[in-house]
């Protein structure tokens, strides 16, 4: 898919979810490199630069996104020539890929030893991360239930109930106000995440402090499943992550409320460091304390040379 229609439907969230965002955005700049016809660096870098501003444009919360596309363009303006350019965007994207999904497959790994037979866990919004632990766990032989929030307005709870159901997983929908209710039957929680702050803090879908609110009442353990490159560097110098509003339309139709009645609509929310008890990452499980330095581990320095 070429730039514009990709970051048109990360915008619709036709693609969404942090992971895949930040692999549609990878993906459409090596579109961009291998389809490239034009014969100067000058104009490849600028059109580099606007592909990249239109993708960082699409979604402003996930910093996958971003250490995605900065991951792919990172280094290109030094080259000699056109010809380096292209390759380079085209083994950058292509290397971020492949850790990426490589990085969800070993946190389904690390995450499913802290799965017990016995266990009821709940999991919030739709994570393919915190998904690929439960589908783990189920396969290596774990007997576990699950409850698994709606997930207002866009309901993506429904897309984690049927990929767990269809793995043979015992799972429950539960409407998001029901947390609390269903809290004292489980013992675990897992979510995924779209950012994570230098001091541990967890941007993921709104409601998602809620549950860990709840949790850390009832006493259940609350992990995050995030791949390193949900690791804001930005954040460490102070910047505070955008949340995402979205059209209010999502809530309610037009018409269905009276005129003068405003909506508002934030599709995330933060949960303090204090209600996480362990980030799982495909560097292995770490404490919301070590994100600093894991991310510096990571991303690397060069992540921390701030770009716009
Ligand atoms: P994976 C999603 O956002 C949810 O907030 C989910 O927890 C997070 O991305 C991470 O998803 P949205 O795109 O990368 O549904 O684990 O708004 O798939």
């Amino acid at each position: 898919m070429d730039v514009a229609s990709t970051a048109e439907a990360i915008r619709s969230m036709e693609i969404r979810g942090a992971g895949r965002i930040a692999r549609a955005g990878a993906s459409a700049l090596l579109d961009l490199a291998q389809s490239y016809h034009g014969e100067d660096e000058a104009s490849f870098l600028a059109e580099l630069d606007a592909a990249k501003r239109t993708l960082l444009d699409s979604r402003p919360t996930a910093v996958s996104l971003w250490n995605g596309v900065h991951a792919v363009v990172r280094g290109v303006k030094d080259q000699p020539d056109l010809a380096s350019m292209l390759a380079l965007v085209e083994s950058n994207a292509q290397r971020f890929i492949t850790r990426s999904e490589e990085a969800v497959r070993q946190i389904s790994l690390i995450g499913a030893k802290r799965i017990q037979d016995g266990d009821v866990i709940i999991t919030h919004c739709n994570s393919s991360a915190a998904v690929g632990v439960l589908k783990e766990a189920y396969a290596q032989g774990k007997r576990f239930k699950v409850y698994a929030t709606e997930s207002r307005p866009w309901r993506q709870g429904i897309i984690t109930v049927n990929e767990l159901a269809e793995a043979g997983i015992d799972v429950t929908l539960i409407i998001d106000s029901a947390v609390r209710s269903v809290m004292k039957y489980a013992n675990k929680v897992f979510v995924g995440a779209d950012t994570v702050t230098s001091h541990g803090a967890l941007i993921n879908k709104v409601g998602t402090s809620q549950v860990a609110l709840a949790a850390k009442e009832a006493r259940v353990q609350f992990y995050v499943c995030a791949e390193t490159y949900k690791f804001s560097p930005m954040t460490l110098f102070g910047d505070m992550v955008t949340i995402e509003e979205r059209d209010t339309e999502e809530v309610a139709k037009d018409g269905e409320v009276r005129p003068e009645v405003k909506i508002f609509n934030p599709v995330f929310d933060s949960t303090p460091a204090a209600y996480i008890d362990a980030i799982i990452t495909e560097a292995g499980m770490i404490s919301p304390g070590s994100v600093y330095q894991v991310m510096v581990e990571s991303l690397g320095e060069e992540a921390f040379r701030m770009e716009d």
